[in-house]
């Protein structure tokens, strides 16, 4: 199943692109692997829009997987990026944008007392894994069945995102000696969690999970799990790593952990904290992270970490999230969508299940709740790929994934919402 409209620039671009860049994308999360078709090429983003080469406009659901809560192109974080160029683009040197971001970010989660920048969220991951192990002497990792946390080698492990969708779950090229220290457990299983801990808590370094997971497709954990998966790491020595790349300053200002109550020792970010640039960050306790060289002997280095435009785009837009505090107004834009959405499926006899917390959302087409990647991979993908291309050809851009979040901005309105909301009845019949 793939589109019945035509585009011929796109079509063009990705021919061209194939031929020096392999697939043609430089993130498989692009490459519509879960739904068929070929991927669109984007001339502009606009606000809540893409506009491709062929000059369709969509309603933009994905915001760059994540980064742009304020849309495309906010004029306060294009006038920050536009006086940060003009005065230099790296300095190779420290900066104090640097800090101001750092203080931010110090500001909206307390459990972060100190931050390093990085360049990715994969980087940031890799990173705090590495302060874990250099922090406790332990080996050991426990990561969840279904969460993503970059491409890093030893987590490449029942990765969610574009691995899940690929259904490479443990990628060729990753040593078995990267992931031989890598415990795979269940989202939201806490007998297996005890009995982990149980059989080596002393070697294991630390714990990490998404908080609320995207890269199942949007997933949360029971309270119980979240509860055991802190008391069972401080009972042990271990770390508890949340990775809030996809959540940090989305689901509130202080992310997920703020929206539990929840205060894990390591945090791990990207995504919204650069803006729309590249950017990844990790934090925690200051104890732990002096052990970050040259404060301490982990080493860690970057050529473009805390590069200064990237910086300031970061700034600009965490200022303007915690002037506005748009999160009540995004919680509500996005229950207006879901419940449109459901609403639609019912009358259609679609079966479903939406997940939503805040401004993310997953509609997974299968009658059975999903809480963790078994259940999630009851989902029916066909349908999901026709009801993709069917949204598309409307003017709706959805992630190209069922195993993907979806992402409203503070720069829909509720008339974007009700538009899509018509699409998805139209697209809904004959599904
Ligand atoms: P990056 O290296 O892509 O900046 O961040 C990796 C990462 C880490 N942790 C979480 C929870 C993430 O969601 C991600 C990246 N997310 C995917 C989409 N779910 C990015 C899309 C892509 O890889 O192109």
């Amino acid at each position: 199943m793939s589109s019945t409209k035509s585009r011929p620039r796109s079509q063009a671009a990705f021919l061209n692109a194939q031929q020096v860049i392999p697939g043609g994308v430089n993130s498989p999360a692009r490459a519509f692997g879960g739904v068929g078709g070929q991927p669109l090429f984007i001339a502009r983003g606009e606000g809540p829009h893409l506009v491709d080469l062929d000059g369709n406009s969509y309603l933009d659901y994905i915001g760059s997987w994540g980064p742009l809560i304020l849309g495309h192109a906010h004029p306060v974080v294009v006038k920050a990026a536009i006086e940060a160029v003009q005065a230099g683009s790296s300095y190779g040197a420290p900066c104090e944008r640097e800090t101001e971001l750092a203080e931010l970010i110090r500001e909206a989660m307390p459990s972060v007392e100190m931050v390093r920048m990085v360049s990715s969220g994969t980087e940031a991951s890799m990173s705090a894994i590495r302060l874990a192990r250099g922090f406790t002497g332990r080996d050991k990792i426990i990561k969840f069945a279904g969460c993503y946390h970059g491409h890093v080698d030893s987590l490449l492990v029942s990765a969610g995102s574009s691995a899940l969708t690929l259904g490479v779950p443990s990628s060729p090229g990753v040593p078995a000696g990267c992931t031989a220290d890598t415990i795979v457990l269940r989202y939201n299983d806490v007998e297996a969690l005890r009995a982990a801990f149980q059989a080596q808590g002393d070697k294991i370094a630390g714990v990490m999970l998404e908080p609320i997971v995207g890269n199942m497709g949007l997933v949360v954990p029971s309270r119980e799990f979240l509860g055991e998966l802190r008391s069972l790491t401080q009972q042990h020595g271990a770390l508890l790593i949340y990775d809030e790349v996809m959540t940090g300053f989305r689901l509130a200002f202080g992310g997920a952990q703020e929206l539990l109550k929840q205060k894990p020792d390591v945090s791990v970010l990207g995504k919204i904290v650069g803006g729309g640039y590249p950017v990844g960050a990790y934090g925690g306790r200051a104890d732990i992270m002096k052990k970050i060289m040259p404060a301490g002997p982990v080493f860690q280095a970057g050529t473009l970490s805390g590069n200064p435009v990237a910086m300031a785009a970061g700034i600009a837009t965490l200022q303007v999230l915690k002037e506005t505090n748009p999160y009540e107004a995004l919680d509500r834009m996005t229950r207006r969508l879901c419940d449109g959405l459901s609403k639609a499926a019912t009358d259609a006899k679609v079966p479903h299940q939406i997940n939503r917390v805040g401004s993310m959302w997953t509609f997974f087409f299968t009658g059975t709740p999903v809480v963790d990647l078994d259940t999630a991979k009851k989902s029916d993908t066909a349908r999901f790929a026709k009801f993709f291309w069917a949204m598309m050809d409307r003017g709706v851009y959805l992630p190209c994934s069922q195993f993907e979040a979806a992402f409203v901005s503070t720069a829909h309105t509720e008339a974007h919402i009700d538009e899509t909301i018509s699409a998805a009845r139209e697209a809904m019949i004959g599904l």
